[in-house]
């Protein structure tokens, strides 16, 4: 017996020596610096003139301000590319998205695109003991194949790529199949009303837009396609039939997508998480939610970006309450830049009022010129940044090597290898960004210390169904950037050997 006291005495002892050690360690550590909670935010096709932080006069986007003005606002940060797929295949592995065949504009039943055997942006952060998530737009790819079934687990996704907790859209708001997936499976299916989706002939008896346009509560755009499947009064592209109570109401889309943002957020907020929060405003079809219509004054569009910036509030106001807010890092961009008639009449065109969704830049979505990957850019983390603008050239690609650094969770040799360690940048604590970027339009352009070459490229120079300049010409490009940011003046012919030099080094990157 009293041996055995002794014995628990000892124990205790021990234990309790233990405790107070743990704690005098986690208090040394807290004085230095304390892993951050990462939320990385990408909108959907949202311009670099569309914030009024970034000059927009038109629009108001006040919580979008407040997060810049209290960061580091970028002003010459980049998507690699100005669609969705390829730039979030970017940001996701680290690597440019040209380098691998596959990686334009996904259908809504592709395979998936990103290895789930190589570093990832979410799988960074889970080995280095974060909790993952990603709320939103996917556009990546499911499965092993196109041919899948929707009724059951839906596997390889976003969660074998890294991220534990996973409520998503598979593809884009306008393509089928318009449901959620939470986790492996589709939210509210009912088994006796099984989902089929195909992209190529039309599958069960939903009346499609082409069919019966008097079913529409938005036209679609002539000559834009947007007629298949028609859900919630909009013609959508791709064919689906079935999973009737699973269908998304489209109004609802953004609120859903905030609830579970945050619900991830509440229940991880006592360790490090790392969320990948995927709004899909401002891509078509718009159709905010009932208190945010005609709100802008600028149509549909206008009206989704209001509701997008206070999707934003909303997220800060509980960070805030939650008392977490110091030690957050919120990351702010978009897929690719703008464009106003992708498909639906929504009067993004006739009620632009003047409105520029890419500000001072030529180009928008699709466009090899600046308005197609230049974007906004916003890196807010009270307890470390002090605000700041920064001119520095960084690219949403380097996230994964910058937060490598930061989180002190090596990168093997050999993955990621496009993506530079921009940290100081990116925090706001030095200008210098990257020397040489590519671009990625319909053709590939170089950046080199402010020099812009755009490759010649065949194809018309405007696209007129979305009134967006492309950058395409037989002719050589060359522009700089520091001083005519716009684009307007082509200085190939004045400075043949800039122009040949940036030519040579872009093949070189390529072939890297
Ligand atoms: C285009 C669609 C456009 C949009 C885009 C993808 C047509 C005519 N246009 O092909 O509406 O869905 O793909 O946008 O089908 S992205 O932001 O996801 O890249
Ligand atoms: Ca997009």
């Amino acid at each position: 017996m009293i041996k055995q006291k002794v014995n628990h005495g000892l124990l205790i002892a021990a234990l309790l020596g233990i405790v107070l050690n743990v704690s005098a360690q986690t208090g040394v550590k807290q004085g230095k610096t304390q892993r951050p909670n990462v939320i990385y935010i990408c909108a959907d096709d949202l311009g670099y003139g569309d914030l009024s932080c970034y000059g927009a006069t038109k629009i108001q986007t006040p919580n979008l301000d407040k997060l810049a003005s209290s960061g580091v606002r970028f002003t010459d940060a980049h998507a690699t590319s100005a669609t969705c797929t390829p730039s979030r295949y970017a940001f996701m592995t680290g690597e440019y998205p040209w380098r691998k065949s596959g990686t334009g504009i996904l259908p809504g039943d592709a395979a998936l695109i990103i290895p789930t055997d190589k570093t990832t942006l979410p799988n960074l952060f889970k080995q280095a003991g974060y909790k993952t998530g990603i709320v939103g737009k996917w556009h990546l790819g499911l499965g092993k194949t196109i041919a899948k079934d929707w009724n059951n687990e839906i596997k390889p996704g976003p969660v074998e790529v890294g991220f534990e907790y996973s409520f998503i859209f598979p593809a884009t708001a306008d393509r089928v199949p318009t449901v959620f997936l939470d986790g492996y499976n589709v939210v509210a299916l009912d088994p006796k009303d099984p989902i089929e989706v195909n992209y190529l002939a039309k599958v069960g008896d939903d009346p499609t837009g082409k069919d019966h346009p008097e079913l529409l509560k938005m036209k679609s755009s002539p000559g834009q396609g947007h007629n298949q499947t028609i859900v919630n009064g909009i013609g959508r592209i791709g064919y689906m039939s079935g999973g009737h109570m699973a269908r998304w109401v489209d109004e609802e889309v953004s609120t859903t997508f905030l609830a579970k943002a945050q619900s991830f957020i509440e229940s991880n907020q006592k360790q490090p998480f790392f969320l990948y929060f995927a709004l899909t405003e401002p891509h078509v079809p718009r159709m905010p939610a009932t208190m945010f219509r005609g709100k802008s004054g600028l149509g549909l569009r206008g009206d989704a970006i209001l509701q997008l910036d206070w999707t934003i509030g909303e997220l800060m106001k509980q960070l805030k309450a939650l008392n977490i807010d110091k030690n957050t890092m919120i990351v702010f961009t978009s897929d690719n830049g703008p464009v106003l008639d992708d498909g639906y009449e929504d009067g993004a065109v006739t009620m632009i009022n003047g409105h520029l969704p890419a500000g001072p830049l030529r180009g928008g979505k699709y466009s090899a010129l600046e308005g197609g990957t230049r974007v906004p850019f916003i890196l807010n983390w009270p307890a470390q940044v002090k605000p700041n603008v920064s001119s520095a050239l960084v690219s949403q690609m380097d996230l994964l090597a910058s937060f490598s650094k930061l989180i002190n969770q090596p990168i093997p040799s050999g993955e990621a290898g496009d993506s530079e360690n921009l940290l100081n940048a990116f925090l706001g604590r030095s200008q210098k960004g990257r020397s040489v970027f590519v671009e990625q339009g319909g053709p590939l352009s170089i950046i080199k210390d402010g020099w812009k070459y755009i490759s010649p490229a065949n194809g018309a120079a405007y696209n007129k169904l979305v009134g967006i300049e492309t950058g395409n010409s037989t002719d050589l490009q060359l522009y700089n950037l520091n001083e005519d940011m716009g684009e307007k003046h082509n200085l190939a012919s004045k400075y043949p050997e800039k122009t040949k030099e940036l030519a040579e080094l872009l093949k070189a990157v390529q072939t890297n």
